[in-house]
C-alpha cells in the first residue's frame, strides 16, 4: 500500500504527482489537510496540495480548480507560483507533456502554416515581459447575492505574476495574417471527458490579437509555468478575464469570420449594457463577451472581524482595474460620507497590482472600513454590488468589519 499524500508530496513538477491517484475520481477532501470556511453559506473548503503549489483552497477534484488563500496578498504585490490558483473546465487535463516535442499551430487564414516549438518561440522572437493581474470572470461569485450558480469562490480566484513569453504579434506577424482576418482562436491540450462536451476555446478580435501585449507565455515569474498554469505556454491577455488566458495554448487560428464555439457564442457572456448587470434575480437578453476586468481593490492586512488595538492602525493592500492603471485608492471609516486617500506603493505597470498603504484613527468601538480604488480614465467601484445571472465582474466597494479595543 502506498501513500498517496506522500505521492503527492514527492512529485516535483511535471506530469508526475497528476497522474496518480489524485485525479482517479477520489473525494477531493481525501487530500484535505485542513478544512477553511470561505465567509458565505456552504462556505467549507478543503485547503489541498497539489505538485507545484502549497496548499490552496480546493473547490473541484475533476478537474483540480484551486483558489488561493486570501492572506498570501498581503505577502507582496507578486503572487508566488506555488500559491496561484487553478482553473480548469474540462477534466481531461494533460498529464505527461514532452517540451521537446510540443508545438504550437499557427493556421487559418495566414500566408504560411508555422508548428512553433519552445525552442522556436524562445530563439526567434524578441520576448517581453509584462506584470499582469489574472483574474476568473467569476471571482468572489460566492459572495453574489442573490446567489447564482457556478464556482462558489471567494476573493482568491486572481493574482498578479511577471510574464514573459513573445507577443501574439510576432508569431501572426510571421505566419503573415491575411487581408480577410477578423478573429483568432486558441485551443490547449485539455480537452473534455465526454465527446458531447465542447471543447475550451477562446477568440479575440484580430486588432486586439496584433496589439503587441498579448502575449504567448512560457514563464511566470522567472520559472517555468506552473504545470497547473498551463504549461509549457498559455495565452495572456492583459486587463482582461482569465477566461481568454488559454492554457496548454497548442492551436492558433487565424479565422475570417467571428468565432461560434460554445466558450464564446454561449459562455462568458455578460449583459450588454454600460454597467454589465440586470436587476437581481433578471434575465439577461442582449449579451456580448466578457472583457476587461472592473476596478477592485481590497484591504490585505486585516480580515474581517478582527480585533485591533485602538489608535493608529496600519492599513495596507492591493487595487487593480483593466489596464488603464489605477491613480488613487481611498478608505473610509464612516460609511462613504468621507473618504481619504491612501498612498500608493511602487508602479510595476498598469496591468499590475498597485500596493497602497495608510494609516488610520480608530477610536474604541465598531468600524466598518470601506476601500475604493479609481482609474486612470475615472473608473472607480460602486457602494451597492451590480449583480447579474453569470456572476462575473464582481467589483462592489469591500467593507471590512473591525472592533478596536
Ligand atoms: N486550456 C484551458 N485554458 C484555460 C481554461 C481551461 O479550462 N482550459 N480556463 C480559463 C479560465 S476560465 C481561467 S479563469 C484561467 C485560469 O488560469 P489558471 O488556472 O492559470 O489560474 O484559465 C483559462 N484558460
Ligand atoms: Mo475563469
Amino acid at each position: 500500500m502506498f501513500n498517496r499524500r506522500q505521492i503527492l508530496k514527492s512529485a516535483g513538477g511535471a506530469a508526475l504527482g497528476l497522474s496518480g491517484g489524485m485525479l482517479a475520481g477520489s473525494p477531493l477532501a481525501a487530500f484535505a489537510e485542513e478544512m477553511i470556511k470561505l465567509p458565505f453559506d456552504n462556505g467549507e473548503r478543503p485547503l489541498v496540495k497539489y505538485p507545484g503549489k502549497r496548499p490552496l483552497i480546493g473547490h473541484t477534484a475533476r478537474p483540480p480548480q484551486l483558489e488561493t488563500p486570501f492572506s498570501v496578498f498581503d505577502e507582496g504585490i507578486i503572487t508566488p507560483n506555488d500559491a496561484f490558483f487553478v482553473r480548469y473546465h474540462l477534466a481531461d487535463i494533460p498529464l505527461e507533456i514532452d517540451p521537446e516535442e510540443f508545438r504550437i499551430a499557427i493556421k487559418g487564414k495566414v500566408d504560411k502554416e508555422l508548428s512553433l516549438s519552445l525552442n522556436d518561440l524562445k530563439t526567434d522572437f524578441e520576448p517581453i515581459e509584462i506584470v499582469a493581474v489574472h483574474q476568473c470572470s467569476g471571482n468572489s461569485r460566492g459572495f453574489v447575492n442573490p446567489r447564482v450558480g457556478g464556482g462558489q469562490l471567494g476573493n482568491g480566484a486572481m493574482g498578479n505574476a511577471r510574464w514573459k513569453g513573445v507577443p501574439l504579434k510576432g508569431v501572426l506577424d510571421k505566419a503573415g495574417v491575411q487581408a480577410d482576418a477578423v478573429q483568432v482562436s486558441f485551443g490547449g491540450l485539455d480537452g473534455p471527458a465526454l465527446p458531447e462536451t465542447p471543447d475550451f476555446a477562446k477568440a479575440l478580435d484580430i486588432d486586439h490579437a496584433r496589439d503587441g501585449e498579448v502575449m504567448i507565455a512560457y514563464e511566470m515569474n522567472g520559472e517555468d509555468l506552473p504545470w497547473l498554469n498551463g504549461f509549457p505556454v498559455r495565452l495572456v491577455v492583459p486587463g482582461h478575464y482569465g477566461t481568454y488566458w488559454v492554457k496548454h495554448l497548442n492551436e492558433i487560428t487565424v479565422l475570417d469570420k467571428a468565432f461560434d464555439g460554445f466558450w464564446m457564442k454561449s459562455a462568458y457572456r455578460i449583459p450588454d449594457n454600460a454597467c454589465a448587470c440586470t436587476e437581481p434575480g433578471g434575465k439577461m437578453d442582449k449579451t456580448r463577451p466578457i472583457g476587461r476586468f472592473t476596478v477592485r481593490s481590497f484591504i490585505t492586512n486585516v480580515t474581517d472581524g478582527a480585533k485591533l488595538a485602538a489608535g493608529k492602525v496600519p492599513l495596507r493592500g492591493i487595487a487593480f482595474d483593466g489596464g488603464y492603471g489605477i491613480t488613487n485608492v481611498e478608505i473610509s471609516a464612516d460609511e462613504g460620507r468621507t473618504w481619504r486617500s491612501a498612498t500608493l506603493g511602487e508602479d510595476l505597470g498598469k496591468y499590475s497590482f498597485r500596493g497602497w498603504t495608510m494609516e488610520i484613527d480608530l477610536p474604541k468601538g465598531e468600524h466598518r472600513l470601506m476601500v475604493r480604488a479609481t482609474n486612470r480614465i475615472g473608473q472607480s467601484q460602486p457602494l451597492e454590488p451590480l449583480w447579474s445571472p453569470p456572476g462575473y465582474m464582481r467589483n462592489v466597494v469591500e467593507t471590512t468589519r473591525v472592533v478596536a479595543a
